[in-house]
């Protein structure tokens, strides 16, 4: 099996690029590690702290986000982070080539659960002409991105990345230390009969979403004539994980449940890193109003609706929107 720096150079991934992407994967063999030992290492639970999103950081959170920020500024490639874990940017170098940003543990309700999370990443060139602590670099659309992907922590520990040329999944060799490739260009079927949706905020969707849904649910006897599924991990690591490996969609609508925090996800931590690695394998990532990738932010923890996964399914629920 090929190892990850070849199989990037075959991608023709510049040097300090592959460089940048082993810096943060080895940072993720660590918290691999750490995650590993579960109840032998006293990291389970919370911290005193909120972060500034407003929810309680876990002990895991707060570590993984400072090894991810030491090496990843360690690195010398890099003029900024921004982390879902930190109010504002990190500086760099002013002229590192790169901006990071991450969520450092995605899902981290499932910690105590011994159940699954991982590590989400994104990478933009950074612009030449603002100081390295200014958060306005980090406002650039998705499509801007040279390099997205995560790293689950599950039975296996498993990258999924893209650098622009399809989306490859890799898995840690835990007796080398080393990712291996184990499938080029992952093709996200454009059919599916499978959904993912927290069921429990139904109430709160707009009308849209909720006919669609409702269509989903009425089964074989409904519009859509045929079954579906449904499947929820609470770490959308995992579920986009499932989606990438044999399709469905994705969606965290906009609600009601909270007048200030209509979406709940993140644009630069985990919206647009799926996207890319979605798009890259053949799936689409929209909100109700557009192209996530297309979205320009305007500010570093913005967060947006997401319906993402198999291409055919994701445009009939968008079609509901109309
Ligand atoms: P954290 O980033 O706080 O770990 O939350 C995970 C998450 O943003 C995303 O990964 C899940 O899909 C979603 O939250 C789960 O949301 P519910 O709590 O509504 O199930
Ligand atoms: P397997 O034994 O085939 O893995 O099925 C697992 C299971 O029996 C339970 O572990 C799980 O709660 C349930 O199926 C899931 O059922 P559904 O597919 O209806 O969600």
């Amino acid at each position: 099996m090929q190892r990850l720096a070849p199989a990037l150079r075959q991608d023709n991934v510049p040097l300090d690029l592959i460089s940048l992407i082993q810096a943060i994967l080895t940072a993720s063999k660590d918290i691999s590690f750490r995650v590993g030992q579960g109840h032998l290492n006293d990291l389970l639970g919370s911290t005193e702290d909120e972060n500034v999103q407003g929810e309680v950081q876990k002990k895991l959170d707060v570590i993984s986000n400072d090894m991810l920020k030491e090496i990843i500024l360690e690195s010398g490639f890099v003029k900024a982070i921004s982390s879902e874990e930190e109010d504002h940017c990190v500086a760099g170098v002013e002229d590192g080539k790169y901006l990071v940003s991450f969520d450092p543990l995605d899902g981290s309700s499932n910690t105590d659960i011994n159940s699954l999370i991982g590590t989400i990443f994104s990478i933009h060139e950074a612009p030449k002409d603002l100081a390295a602590n200014d958060n306005d670099m980090f406002k650039q659309a998705g499509d801007k991105q040279v390099c997205a992907g995560y790293v689950l922590y599950g039975p296996s520990t498993m990258l999924a990345m893209t650098t622009g040329n399809g989306t490859h999944f890799y898995v840690l060799d835990k007796t080398q230390g080393e990712f291996l490739l184990v499938e080029r260009n992952v093709q996200v079927p454009a059919d599916t009969a499978e959904f993912s949706v927290n069921m429990s905020n139904q109430r709160f969707w707009q009308t849209p979403m909720q006919n669609y849904i409702n269509d989903l649910l009425a089964g074989n006897t409904g519009p859509r004539g045929k079954n579906f599924n449904m499947r929820w991990i609470a770490a959308m690591v995992g579920d986009i994980h499932r989606v990438l490996c044999r399709g469905g969609i994705f969606t965290y609508p906009t609600d009601s449940k909270d007048a200030s925090k209509p979406n709940k996800l993140r644009l630069m931590y985990e919206a647009n890193p799926m996207a890319f690695l979605l798009e890259q394998a053949g799936g689409l990532a929209m909100t109700s109003q557009g192209r996530i990738m297309d979205i320009q932010p305007d500010s570093i923890h913005q967060r947006v609706e997401v319906i993402m996964g198999s291409k055919n399914e994701v445009e009939k629920c968008l079609s509901y929107y109309k």
